[in-house]
């Protein structure tokens, strides 16, 4: 079956549980608000639904049921290299199952066809100052696409409701196949001189963003693992809950994932890994580029909490052991790249931040989270721009967020709007005269 024919018998069947769900048993309570999660940032209030992954606190993510490693062995690989297709990863996103060899080759060329950069976005980007931070070229460039919307074209002419998510899923294709071009435009005009490298046909996802960049083998696989790591960590993290709530109004893909880009700009999440790689780089340089001791680095991390700072690539909101992101990473690291001095930092601020953390007793979780250990993997193989790295969170986060846009559309769920209170509210609720 087609990735189409595919989804629309698992959206069918999926249907009567949403509406049984609804109908029958909309009353039953699977969440209280206390006033401290209403200040505090919503955290823990369960009032979002996705199948396609689940952050367990201790675990860590699943995606469709399946973890990291699991994901990586099932999904089919790319002949002669250690990582799956990406674009076995996205079928498995949208639609639950592990895709056949061919399957997974079949959506390879679909993407391929509705690849290519239009030629306004390449100009847009170039008028704009050569200081615009990488994310928000990202971003202007998704939105440029806008009018390109097939949703908006169907929506305009009277498309019904329930068949929403077929012209969103065809939005979703064309954005995810050009996403990469994207990226690797940004890149090379900001940091190469605009000398863009054309797309290669023969290429899959990973391995034409690979191409495109101008960095050899093994960055290709590189880009595979990085984009599957980052593609999505259930619904309530800023960018996904951003992609999800604009698209909650009816807004095309163009406008969600644009939106999505703009929350993971935040140095509190996907900016996170740009920071550690800066903050590695303010360290090293106080030590004269030697090898760190543990003492000096010990200092160090106290010098940044002292100073107010959080020390980036640490701490979740929801994890509360070490991240299997980061693990899978780790793993790279220690195969490929074990003696690289800036992995040495990155290892040995495992041993020493999680200490000092509980020490300080303020974050709920000291492990490292996903960007503690990636910007030292594409440093090391010539990316050294390190504002450019959330543009890659960005393209990797991009494919669950749209994939669970398609099937908000399929489930029809309604425009997103929580209820706010004033404060007089909560000093009456909590019996403050
Ligand atoms: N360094 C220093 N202090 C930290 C910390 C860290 N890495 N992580 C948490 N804390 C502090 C918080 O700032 C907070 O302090 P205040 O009470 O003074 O405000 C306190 O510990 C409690 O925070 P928390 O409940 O443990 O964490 P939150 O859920 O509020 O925030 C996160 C989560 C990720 C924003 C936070 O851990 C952080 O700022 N980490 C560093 C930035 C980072 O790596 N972000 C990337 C996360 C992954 C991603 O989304 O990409």
């Amino acid at each position: 079956m087609s990735l189409k024919e595919t989804l629309e018998a698992k959206i069918e069947g999926w249907r009567p549980r949403t509406s049984r769900l609804v109908k029958e048993y909309g009353d039953v309570k699977i969440s209280d608000v206390s006033i401290g999660q209403a200040i505090g940032g919503a955290r823990g209030v369960k009032m979002l639904v996705t199948d396609i992954s689940y952050l367990d606190p201790n675990e860590g993510i699943r995606f469709r049921g399946y973890t990291i490693p699991e994901t990586l062995a099932m999904l089919p690989k790319v002949p002669g290299r250690e990582m799956p297709y990406v674009e076995g990863h996205i079928w498995l996103l949208l639609t639950g199952e592990v895709p056949t060899e061919a399957q997974t080759l079949e959506l390879v060329e679909d993407l391929k066809r509705r690849r290519g950069l239009p030629d306004y976005v390449k100009a847009a980007l170039r008028a704009l100052p050569s200081d615009t931070h990488p994310m928000a070229m990202f971003s202007a460039g998704i939105v440029a696409m806008e009018r390109e919307s097939e949703f908006v074209k169907a929506y305009n002419e009277g498309l019904g409701k329930m068949d929403y998510w077929r012209p969103t899923l065809e939005d979703a294709l064309n954005l995810w196949a050009k996403l990469p071009e994207l990226a690797a435009f940004i890149y090379r005009l900001k940091y190469k001189n605009d000398e863009q490298i054309p797309a290669d046909p023969s290429l899959d996802f990973g391995g034409n963003f690979a191409h495109m960049m101008g960095i050899p083998e093994p960055y290709d696989d590189v880009a595979r693992l990085y984009f599957i790591l980052h593609s999505d960590h259930e619904s309530g993290n800023v960018s996904a809950h951003t992609g999800h709530l604009v698209a909650s109004a009816l807004s095309d893909v163009y406008y969600a994932a644009s939106a999505m880009i703009d929350g993971l700009a935040g140095p509190l999440h996907g900016l996170a890994n740009q920071e550690v790689l800066r903050w590695i780089q303010g360290v090293m340089e106080k030590m004269g580029g030697a090898e760190p001791t543990e003492e000096k680095m010990k200092e160090f991390v106290w010098e940044t909490l002292n100073s107010g700072q959080v020390i980036p690539g640490f701490g979740h909101a929801v994890l509360r052991k070490t991240d299997p992101r980061y693990m899978e990473q780790r793993n790279f690291c220690l195969k490929h790249l074990p003696d690289d001095p800036i992995f040495k930092y990155v290892d040995m601020l495992y041993k020493v931040v999680p200490p000092i953390l509980e020490e300080q007793g303020k974050a709920k979780n000291p492990w490292p989270n996903v960007d503690a250990q990636s910007g030292v993997i594409q440093w090391h193989y010539g990316l050294r721009e390190y504002d450019f790295y959330t543009v890659l969170f960005g393209v990797g986060r991009a494919l669950g967020v749209m994939s669970n846009i398609v099937w908000d559309r399929a489930l029809g769920y309604p425009i997103e709007r929580p209820k706010s209170v004033t404060t007089a509210m909560l000093e009456e609720a909590a019996g403050i005269a």
